[in-house]
């Protein structure tokens, strides 16, 4: 039902960005729109895609998908040819916040307005974007962090704790680092003993996690904090491997609230995960929509997201949708 009404409304938007002269569209009246992805890293990053794929549809929309493989040349070499190629919308989830000026600035010189989907930017000029749609990163951090303290209760401390970053310079690692520490740091029981990336993948996420568990030895990690749930599921394994019980002797905390965290959690192998939501579709398709027709947008779509522990984990697997 939202979704018929969604694209009469527009229908009439592609009519009237034709109008105004907004792009050369390849099909009158669809509204062409460049999305750049980061990559494939993770199966939130699989099910973000397709959301966008599946919402940004004929004939309301010509979408022209280009996957960035997690570098900022690759991003930045698509949004240039988004450019020459008049689209419509960019619309672009950046791998890292900064180094962006320069091509968002061609993209506004060229009247394109710039949709962030999932992560931010850090440019000296906010006009350089019309909205970000996407999770607050800082409050998932605080989240993970609460739930912490609360499951922590009756430990005494010191509660050592390693980290797995996700990718370096990206808004959800630099956030996520942030809020947990905000609200831990509170806490002098907690010491952040290794912090290292693990590159938002489950593969990097083990081979760290070894890494982790051979310089500390044993019994010397309480906790893990992973800015992904991947990278929690790669750990997973590495702690199996060296003979200890994930979820158990070291608790295990994620973050996007993905199939496999459930999966995980319902074996008893990981305690908690924070949600960011990836399925962005159909707001990107109605932003998307308006900033063709030259409307303003708010500044920010925030997503609204809950956190899932262990004990709902088999009442929620159902619901799930990534
Ligand atoms: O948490 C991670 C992905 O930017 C929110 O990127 C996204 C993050 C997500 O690879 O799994």
């Amino acid at each position: 039902m939202f979704r018929i009404s969604a694209c009469v409304a527009l229908l009439g938007l592609a009519a009237l960005a034709g109008c105004s002269g907004g792009g050369t569209s390849a099909k009158s009246g669809a509204i062409t729109v460049g999305f750049s992805q980061v990559g494939a890293e993770s199966e939130w990053r699989t099910a973000n895609t397709r959301s966008v794929k599946e919402a940004l549809v004929e004939p309301e929309f010509q979408l022209k998908f280009s996957d960035g493989q997690q570098k900022q040349e690759n991003q930045i070499k698509a949004l240039r040819s988004f450019i020459a190629q008049r689209v419509d919308v960019i619309a672009f989830s950046p791998v890292v916040e900064t180094g962006w000026d320069t091509v968002l600035a061609e993209a506004k010189a060229a009247g394109i307005p710039v949709v962030l989907t999932d992560r931010t930017v850090h440019v000296p000029d906010e006009s350089l974007f019309v909205t970000l749609i996407g999770s607050d990163f800082v409050e998932e951090g605080r989240r993970a962090a609460r739930w912490l303290i609360d499951a922590s209760k009756d430990m005494k401390g010191p509660i050592r704790v390693v980290e797995l970053q996700g990718t370096v310079g990206s808004a959800p690692a630099n956030d996520r680092m942030k809020g947990f520490r905000e609200v831990i740091d509170q806490d002098s029981r907690f010491q952040v003993v290794r912090s290292q990336t693990g590159e938002f993948t489950r593969a990097k996420g083990k081979e760290v996690m070894e890494a982790f568990l051979k310089a500390e030895g044993r019994n010397k990690i309480d906790v893990l904090f992973a800015h992904n749930d991947d990278m929690a599921i790669g750990a997973i394994q590495a702690i199996e491997e060296a003979g200890m019980k994930p979820g158990k002797d070291i608790l295990v905390i994620g973050v996007d609230g993905v199939k496999g965290a459930f999966e995980a959690m319902i074996a008893g192998k990981m305690n908690v995960t924070v949600e960011c939501n990836p399925l962005l579709g159909p707001q990107l398709m109605a932003a998307a929509g308006k900033a063709a027709a030259g409307e303003t947008l708010p500044r920010w779509i925030k997503s609204i997201e809950r956190v899932f522990p262990a004990e709902v984990a088999a009442e929620e697997l159902p619901r799930r949708k990534y």
